[in-house]
C-alpha cells in the first residue's frame, strides 16, 4: 500500500477552507477597516489543523467532508480570535504572527480588539444560518448542537478558562506548586482547557456534523484529548528548539519568561518522549472503533495524529 500523502491532503483541505472563508465575508464590503483587519489575521496562512481535524473525522465516519465545513469554519474563526487576543500588549505582546505583524501592528490595538470580537461572534451566525455561504450544511437541530459543544469549548469552562489559568501562571508563578508530578498535573489542566479544548471540539464536530454514534464519539474524543494535549507538547518543544523563520512568530519566549512549559519540568527528551505517547495513545483510541470501513477511512486522522509531534512550523 501506497502511503498516505498528508501533505497534499493538507494542502487540499486548506484551500477547500480558505475558498470557504473566504466567502463567508462575501456579504461585507472588504474595504472596511473592520473587515480589513478581521480578514488580515484570518487569512494570513495558518496551518488550518483545527479544520482538518473536522473534515478528516467526518470522512472517517463515511460522510461527506462538506457536511463539517460550516463547523470547520466557524472554529478557525474562534481559533483566530484568541490568536489576535492573545498577541495584544495586555497579553503575550507578540508582533508577528502566521509571518505577518500581528493584527493590532498592522492596525491598531483598539481594532484588533474589535477584529477578534467580529471574528468570534461572526463564527456563531455562519453556524446558526449557514444557506448564504455553504452548499451543503447539518440540519438546524444538529447545529444547535454545534453551537453548544463549540461555545461551550472557547468559552468559561474551556479556551478562556485556559488562556486564564496559564495567565494566573506567569503572574503569579510563587503559587504553582513545586512538586513536578502537581506542576505537570497543573500544566495538563491549563492546556487541556486553552489548547486541547477547541482541538477536541474539531474532532467533536465533525463527528456531530456526521451524524456519529456513541461509541465513535467516545474512541475519537479520546483520540482528541491525546492529541491536543500532544498539539501543546509540540508547540512547547518549538519554542525551544524551532526556527522563527518557518515558523512566521517568535521562539524562545516561553525560557526568557521562566515560563512553566513541558520541557521545564520533563526537559527536551522527556517532552518528546511523552509527546510520542500521547500520539500511540490517540492511535490505540482509533483501533478501538471496528465499524466496517472506519480503519480505512481514518487514514488522514492517523497521519494528522503523527505531523502534529513532527510539524516544524
Ligand atoms: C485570548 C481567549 C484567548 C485565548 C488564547 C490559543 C490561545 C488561547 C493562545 C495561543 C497561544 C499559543 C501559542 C498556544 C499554543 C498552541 C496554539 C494554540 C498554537 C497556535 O495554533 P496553530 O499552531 O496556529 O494551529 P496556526 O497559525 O497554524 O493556526
Amino acid at each position: 500500500m501506497s502511503p498516505f500523502d498528508l501533505s497534499g491532503y493538507l494542502s487540499r483541505n486548506r484551500k477547500l477552507v480558505d475558498t470557504a472563508l473566504i466567502s463567508v465575508f462575501d456579504e461585507f464590503d472588504r474595504q472596511r477597516e473592520l473587515v480589513r483587519a478581521m480578514t488580515h489575521s484570518l487569512m494570513a496562512g495558518g496551518k488550518r489543523v483545527r479544520p482538518a481535524l473536522a473534515l478528516a473525522t467526518a470522512s472517517a465516519l463515511g460522510a461527506d467532508p462538506l457536511i463539517a465545513l460550516p463547523a470547520a469554519c466557524a472554529i478557525e474563526m474562534i481559533h483566530t480570535y484568541s490568536l489576535i487576543h492573545d498577541d495584544l500588549p495586555a497579553m503575550d505582546d507578540d508582533d508577528l504572527r502566521r509571518g505577518v505583524p500581528t493584527c493590532h501592528k498592522q492596525f491598531c490595538e483598539a481594532t484588533a480588539i474589535l477584529a477578534g470580537d467580529g471574528l468570534l461572534t461572526h463564527a456563531f451566525h455562519i453556524l446558526a444560518a449557514p444557506g448564504s455561504c455553504f452548499t451543503v450544511f447539518p440540519d438546524a437541530g444538529i447545529r444547535l448542537i454545534l453551537v453548544e459543544k463549540i461555545s461551550a469549548a472557547a468559552g468559561v469552562n474551556g479556551m478562556v478558562e485556559g488562556q486564564m489559568l496559564d495567565m494566573q501562571a506567569e503572574k503569579n508563578p510563587d503559587a504553582l506548586p513545586l512538586d513536578s508530578q502537581d506542576a505537570l498535573a497543573h500544566l495538563k489542566k491549563i492546556h487541556r482547557h486553552k489548547t486541547g479544548a477547541m482541538i477536541e471540539v474539531s474532532v467533536a464536530s465533525g463527528a456531530i456534523s456526521a451524524g456519529a454514534d456513541k461509541d465513535a464519539l467516545t474512541a475519537l474524543g479520546t483520540y482528541a484529548q491525546n492529541i491536543g494535549l500532544a498539539f501543546q507538547v509540540m508547540d512547547d518543544i518549538l519554542n525551544v528548539e524551532g526556527d522563527p523563520e518557518v515558523m512566521g512568530k517568535a521562539a524562545g519566549s516561553d525560557a526568557l519568561h521562566d515560563k512553566m512549559t513541558f520541557p521545564a519540568i520533563l526537559g527536551l527528551g522527556g517532552s518528546k518522549d511523552f509527546s510520542r505517547q500521547l500520539v500511540a495513545d490517540a492511535l490505540e483510541a482509533l483501533d478501538s472503533y471496528r465499524e466496517k470501513d472506519f480503519k480505512k477511512n481514518s487514514e488522514p486522522l492517523r497521519a494528522i495524529a503523527g505531523y502534529i509531534i513532527n510539524r516544524n512550523r
